[in-house]
């Protein structure tokens, strides 16, 4: 089996280069994650490549996200992955003709004319609005961004908000462990160990065309992920979050259903830099500074656990706590409103034994070093990725840990650059993993640098 990587970027200083990986996976409208693996636009890979693209041209990152709003259900969810219509299809598994959105999603309000998934990810975008305007406030006004993007945003925060209070404790479910955006992370073990995997025959797996097999999710994990995508279709999308489900774990009809933390607390924080679009739009944006802070305490309430020092995803099917460290249990560090106690006490466990930043790893795993599921190579099972590495940069910086957060900055920086914008990277030793070049690893860079 041939394992075809996209060709390195090596010559020129490293904002040179990460523009230039921009510029090879621009598609005209988007930015591919990576034209190997991943030859279609996808949610929140979008959000962090905007993050990065506005250094270079804010006009190609606004319209980054405008181009996946313009895919938004008029339920209001953002789907996960928007196609594009000239790569064919066995060039991505599951393609348009597995979701069918424009048939099976008809009642949800999936758009007629482009073909998308029907699952979401995590809600980085009304972030990412807002940094994109930072960058350049003359020409966004200039195009009403803002004006044409917060109705959008703000029905996509609705959807999340009521469509998804699957645990009816007021944060937002993932019914899909592709929608929380790690997607073998241990956290899915055991609410995915009740899911009847679909029979490997039934599917075929274009990712191990490019990806090494040992780096990737099983065939048994996608089994189960095709299982729940193939219910939640056969259903047509519907939430239906009024229903109490007959095992008694919380609304909503699917098996699968969790409270994530990164999930959350970007959604939160999403909602503070709603405050801010609403605010340059003319309103106060106190309801929704309001709505934030209840937020927080909701997800404090729910997932934090004192005695683990930091956050765990609840399985809202089994009605419990999933007893898991991966690093969505740190990312709420971004928080403004967290109490003073959390941010020591994940600041504490950032560097200690099961994370070892500072101290053991280069960059945050993960997944618990010491974990029984711990994989240095496997995805979200061990590897360090710099999406959460830029996350948890600035949770540090936001919370006065400026030395940590420096350190972690020059770490993400350096092997970035030693691994042409690799995927993700092995946490100990940096060794490159999955695709290079990279569309966040390059956006993040870029946005690290200035
Ligand atoms: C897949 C695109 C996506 C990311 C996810 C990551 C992976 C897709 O790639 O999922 O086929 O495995 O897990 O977070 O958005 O970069």
């Amino acid at each position: 089996r041939a394992v075809v990587y996209d060709p390195p970027v090596t010559a020129g200083p490293l904002h040179l280069r990460a523009a230039q990986v921009l510029e090879g996976n621009w598609t005209g409208t988007s930015t591919v994650p990576s034209h190997s693996l991943y030859p279609h636009q996808w949610s929140w890979d979008s959000a962090f490549i905007a993050i990065g693209l506005r250094h270079v041209s804010p006009l190609r990152a606004q319209r980054e996200l405008e181009s996946l709003l313009a895919a938004q259900w008029d339920d209001g969810r953002v789907p996960h992955i928007v196609f594009n219509p000239s790569v064919p299809l066995d060039a991505y598994f599951p393609s348009p003709d597995f979701w069918r959105s424009s048939t099976a999603g008809r009642t949800a309000g999936a758009p007629r004319t482009v073909q998308t998934s029907g699952i979401v990810q995590p809600p980085v975008h009304a972030l990412a609005a807002w940094l994109v305007h930072c960058a350049d406030p003359v020409l966004s006004r200039a195009r009403g961004f803002l004006t044409r993007l917060h109705p959008r945003l703000a029905a996509w925060h609705r959807y999340l908000l009521h469509r998804r209070d699957l645990g009816g404790g007021g944060l937002a479910s993932v019914v899909h462990p592709w929608e929380q955006g790690m997607d073998n992370s241990p956290c899915w073990d055991a609410p995915l160990a009740r899911i009847a995997p679909a029979p490997a025959r039934s599917f075929r797996r274009a990712d191990l065309d490019h990806g090494a097999a040992e780096d990737r999710p099983t065939d048994l994990d996608y089994g189960r992920y095709v299982r729940l995508a193939t219910d939640y279709r056969d259903r047509g999308y519907d939430d239906n979050p009024g229903t109490p489900a007959d095992s008694g774990g919380g609304r909503g009809t699917g098996d699968f259903a969790v409270e994530d933390p990164a999930f959350n607390a970007l959604l939160i924080a999403s909602e503070f830099a709603l405050a801010r679009i609403a605010h340059e739009l003319g309103a106060t944006g106190t309801a929704r500074r309001a709505r934030a802070q209840r937020l927080t305490t909701a997800l404090v309430e729910r997932l934090w656990d004192p005695a683990e020092g930091m956050f765990l995803c609840r399985d809202v099917r089994a009605g419990r706590p999933i007893p898991e460290r991966s690093v969505s249990g740190l990312v709420p560090l971004l928080l403004p409103g967290l109490p003073r106690d959390i941010v020591t006490a994940l600041v504490r466990t950032l560097g200690g034994p099961h994370f070892g930043l500072g101290d053991s790893t280069r960059l945050v795993p993960s997944y618990d070093l010491l974990g029984e599921a711990f994989d240095p190579h496997r995805y979200w099972r061990g590897p360090a990725w710099f999406n959460t590495a830029w996350l948890l940069e600035r949770g540090l910086r936001l919370h006065g840990e400026q030395t940590r957060a420096e350190a972690l900055r020059t770490a993400a920086l350096e092997t970035a650059d030693a691994t042409g914008f690799a995927e993700y990277v092995d946490p100990y030793t940096g060794e490159a993993c999955g695709a290079t070049g990279f569309s966040w690893t390059a956006a993040l860079t870029l946005d690290l640098l200035h």
